[in-house]
This record gives structure tokens, C-alpha cells and sequence, in this order.
């Protein structure tokens, strides 16, 4: 991808894990490339069309000397989360922070620390079927989407199904939301795990009932396998109660190992948990009866902030668009449409 780079800007600033670093301060010296498409701004050679790179030096210098903290790793990291949220047009930075006078003791030319953070799309599977579920739902999506990092772009149509797994507990309330986010996959899990904590997840019965699971489905076309995470999950082609919403949201993602589309994946399941909306032809969409959104919870603007013409609802007689697209974009970062929607 094309690339804007700042080479050793230098910046008096107060960060170290010592005393004296804090208060007498030293120079750093930052680099940092910002990725992102310059196409368009070198065929109209109109500086809105890219990333004014002055006003980045001095942005920097801003954040160099905003707050102080110990580790380069920081500062390094905290430069990183600050350029991705001031750019938008930003999908990769790399951010390097250079300590030429780090107090050791021999010589050296400079430490440093290098950090590489970049816009990923990720899909999550969640589910409850403990307490308040619709609210429970509500609050996890929010927190998601409040973290820094990470953006809620689309959520799916949340329903009822029934338990799969052999374990005899109440039915579920499930879906599936997009996400841009900056984190990469492990620290992506954790945020997930904490969210889980605070809406009261206990472990204790696998496959058991539970307040919140969020569970990760795809991570851009990343394939993982290691001891904490597995992507993409390895169980969500035999679950309609996934692939039926995710399908809603993203019918043209192809599972990157089963390289079928989510469309063909949902065809091919063999247990039925969730309903299946009644189908007008080809793909699958989200039916009136299926819903558990109660038409009295949706206020007027959510409506209008609907891709299709008209919010399905439980209990309506099906006069929406049946070509519609039911899910919701989330306006969670301006706007929050979802209150009360479910
Ligand atoms: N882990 C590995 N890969 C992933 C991933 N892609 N996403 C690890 C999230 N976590 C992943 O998960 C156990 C460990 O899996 C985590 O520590 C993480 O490091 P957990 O949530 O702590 O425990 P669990 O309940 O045993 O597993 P899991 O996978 O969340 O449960 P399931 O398989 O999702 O089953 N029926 C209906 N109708 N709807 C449901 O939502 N859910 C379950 C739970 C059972 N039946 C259901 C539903
Ligand atoms: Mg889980």
C-alpha cells in the first residue's frame, strides 16, 4: 500500500522508567509510516485528498508531550492509537520511538521500540441465555464499540434459538456484529473476555447457559491456531444460530479454510436451531416471525437509520421489502441507535 513516512522527528518530551528522566526530560526521536491509498490524491493534487504530513509532525509533538509514562513501549503504543483515531484514511501505522540518550552505561547509538498497528475486520458470534439477554446484548455491543479500538460498523438481526451442545438450558438470544479494530487477534480476545467478565459471565459448564459469549468468527481472512485462540472458530459451520445472521451482515464472505460463502455454509448445516425466516428466494434474510425486536423498543430515528425500507419486526404482517437488507449499521460511535432497538 502507499505510504507517507516522517523520518526521526525530534521531540523534547519526559518519559523513563526513572526519576530523572521525568523530570529533566530528554530527546526522542520518531519515525512513523502511515499507510494508506495516495491514488487519489496524486491524480487531483488536492492535500484533502491525503494526510496533511506537517500537521501529523506537529500532532505528534503534541502527544510526545501530553502525558509522560515509563516505557517507550507506550509512548510508542499510545502514538499508534492516537494517529489511528486522528486519520481515519490511516489502515496501517507504523510508529517507531528512539531513545538516543537512554541511561545505560555503555555506549549505544539508540534504543528503541517499533510498533505495527493496522485496521482489521473482524466478525463476533454473540449469545445469552442468563438474565436480561436483549439487554445484555445492548450493553455488550455498546462496550465494544466504546472501546478505542475497536468500531462496531454492522450488527445482525438478534433471535431466539434453541440450545445446541446436549447441555438441557434455556434458549439463546444470538447474532453477529462487524467490527474494525486495531487490535491485533490475542489483545482482540481479551477485550472480548473482559466484556464477558462485566456483564457477569461465570465459567462453569461447558457449552452451559451463560450471561454473555462472544465468540471471535473471522479475523480478516487470518487463519490461527494456538492454545488461546482458534480462528476461524472451529465449530461455527454446524451452527445455523451463526451463520444465519452472519450470512445477513456479510453474505459474500468465503470461510478462508472450508472455502465455501457463509450462504453455501448456512445451506449445508445439518441441526436447525435458530428459524429460519420464511424466504422469499436465494440468500437468507431475516423474517418478521424471527425476530424478537418488539416494534414497541424501536424508537422513530433507529427506523430511519435502517438499510432497508422498513424495520422487520416480531408480530408485523411482512410488508417490508423483502429484498431488504434487516441488519443495522451502528451508529454506536456518533450516534446510539441501537438503545432500545432489540
Ligand atoms: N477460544 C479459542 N478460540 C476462540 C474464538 N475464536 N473465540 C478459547 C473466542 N474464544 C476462543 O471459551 C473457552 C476458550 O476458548 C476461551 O478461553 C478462549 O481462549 P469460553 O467462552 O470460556 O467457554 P466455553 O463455553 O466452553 O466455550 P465456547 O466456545 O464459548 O462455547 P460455545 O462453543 O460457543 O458454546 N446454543 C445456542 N443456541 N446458542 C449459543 O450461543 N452457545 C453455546 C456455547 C452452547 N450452545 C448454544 C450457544
Ligand atoms: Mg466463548
Amino acid at each position: 500500500m502507499d505510504e507517507i513516512r516522517i523520518e526521526r522527528l525530534r521531540i523534547y518530551a519526559h518519559h523513563g522508567y526513572f526519576a530523572d528522566e521525568k523530570w529533566n526530560g530528554q530527546y526522542f526521536e520518531v519515525s512513523v509510516i502511515l499507510k494508506l491509498p495516495l491514488q487519489d490524491a496524486g491524480v487531483s493534487d488536492a492535500i484533502a485528498n491525503t494526510v496533511d504530513y506537517a500537521a501529523v509532525c506537529e500532532y505528534i509533538a503534541a502527544k510526545m508531550t501530553e502525558k509522560t509514562f515509563d516505557l517507550i513501549e507506550t509512548v510508542a503504543e499510545f502514538l499508534a492509537d492516537s494517529l489511528m483515531d486522528q486519520y481515519e484514511a490511516v489502515r496501517e501505522a507504523v510508529v517507531e520511538v528512539r531513545k538516543p540518550d537512554a541511561p545505560i552505561s555503555m555506549e549505544v547509538s539508540y534504543v528503541s521500540v517499533k510498533v505495527t498497528r493496522q485496521r482489521h475486520l473482524a466478525y463476533v458470534a454473540f449469545g445469552s441465555n442468563l438474565g436480561d439477554s436483549r439487554a445484555l446484548i445492548q450493553q455488550a455491543v455498546d462496550l465494544v464499540d466504546q472501546d478505542r479500538r475497536c468500531k462496531v460498523l454492522e450488527v445482525s438481526p438478534i433471535r431466539k434459538s434453541t440450545p445446541y451442545g446436549g447441555v438441557e438450558q434455556a434458549d439463546y438470544y444470538n447474532g453477529v456484529m462487524e467490527v474494525e479494530t486495531y487490535y491485533e487477534p490475542l489483545m482482540f480476545l481479551k477485550c472480548l473476555q473482559e466484556i464477558e467478565i462485566k456483564l457477569g459471565r461465570k465459567r462453569k459448564v461447558r457449552w452451559g447457559p451463560r450471561t454473555m459469549d462472544l465468540d471471535i468468527l473471522l479475523f480478516d481472512r487470518m487463519v490461527i491456531d494456538s492454545k488461546e485462540l482458534i480462528v476461524p472458530h472451529p465449530d461455527m459451520q454446524n451452527r445455523d444460530f451463526v451463520l444465519l445472521p452472519l450470512s445477513e451482515i456479510a453474505p459474500y464472505l468465503r470461510h478462508p479454510l472450508l472455502h465455501k460463502t457463509i450462504g453455501e455454509l448456512l445451506e449445508d448445516v445439518k441441526e436447525s436451531h435458530m428459524e429460519v425466516p420464511s424466504e422469499p428466494k436465494g440468500g437468507h434474510r431475516a423474517s418478521q416471525s424471527g425476530y424478537v425486536v418488539d416494534p414497541k423498543d424501536i424508537p422513530e430515528e433507529a427506523k430511519t437509520q435502517h438499510k432497508g425500507n422498513e424495520v422487520p419486526m416480531a408480530g408485523t404482517s411482512g410488508t417490508g421489502n423483502p429484498q431488504s437488507n434487516d441488519s443495522y449499521v451502528y451508529r454506536g460511535k456518533s450516534k446510539n441507535i441501537l438503545t432500545k432497538k432489540f
